[in-house]
């Protein structure tokens, strides 16, 4: 089985970080196809792979997966070998929600604080509306480490579906730095010390491309 796993630009597209965070903190091998995106003919790239229109996309054979969330379920599928949701049926409800939020929500801090991985680190003035998307994900991280994360430092003990879903607001925190639990650091501090993460940045850190409407603004 051959995957190619198609995405955008390592320095903003945090989409694309999330099934890509989940085939390598799993090792699963897969190809991995970057097109930067916004820049003259992208589009037109991206769809030579997906009708989507859209990164992440994986490509496994004939079948074409689209969508961060449907690719971490096909990945799941595709390798019953590896626990890639958690086991226990209380653990894997609380984390397909929490993804399932992940997905659905957060619409103030994905606004106001886009994943841009080179950005100099420092808070900025932080709307009502993104400090509560912070205090629920936090509520959410402790609900789940407190219940279940006991055999391990990621959200349900080892890392699974619900932390590479997450992955891209560690980002985020990291690089816009509000404040946050002492629970909340440590959390973030397992999920970057691991190889997929340095290994995500030192891609990222390699990249020239720029989007200036993704830039820190003046
Ligand atoms: N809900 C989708 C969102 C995908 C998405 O919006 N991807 C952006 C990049 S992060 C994209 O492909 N933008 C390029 C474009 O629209 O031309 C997912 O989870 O995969």
């Amino acid at each position: 089985m051959a995957l190619t796993l198609v995405i955008g630009n390592k320095s903003y597209s945090s989409w694309s970080m999330r099934p890509w965070m989940l085939l390598e903190g799993f090792g699963i091998p897969f190809a991995e196809v970057v097109i930067p995106l916004y820049v003259d003919g992208s589009k037109e790239e991206i769809l030579r792979y997906t009708p989507s229109g859209k990164v992440p996309t994986l490509i496994d054979g004939a079948t074409t997966i689209w969508d961060s969330l449907s690719i971490c379920e096909y990945v799941a599928e595709t390798f019953p070998q590896h626990a890639i949701w958690p086991v226990d049926k209380a653990a894997r409800a609380l984390a397909r929600s929490m993804s399932a939020e992940m997905h659905s929500s957060f619409q103030a801090l994905r606004q106001q604080c886009g994943m841009v991985v080179h950005r100099p680190k420092g808070p900025v003035d932080f709307t009502a509306d993104t400090l509560a998307d912070i205090a629920r994900i936090e509520a959410m991280w402790a609900d789940a480490r407190e219940k279940h994360g006991h055999g391990g430092p990621f959200l349900f003990g080892a890392f699974s579906v619900a932390d590479a879903m997450y992955a891209p607001v560690v980002c985020r925190f990291d690089v816009y730095q509000p404040k946050l639990s002492t629970a909340t650091h440590a959390y973030m501090d397992a999920m970057k010390a691991t190889p997929a993460w340095k290994k995500w940045m030192a891609g990222a850190a390699s990249e020239t491309w720029r989007i200036p409407r993704f830039e820190p603004q003046p």
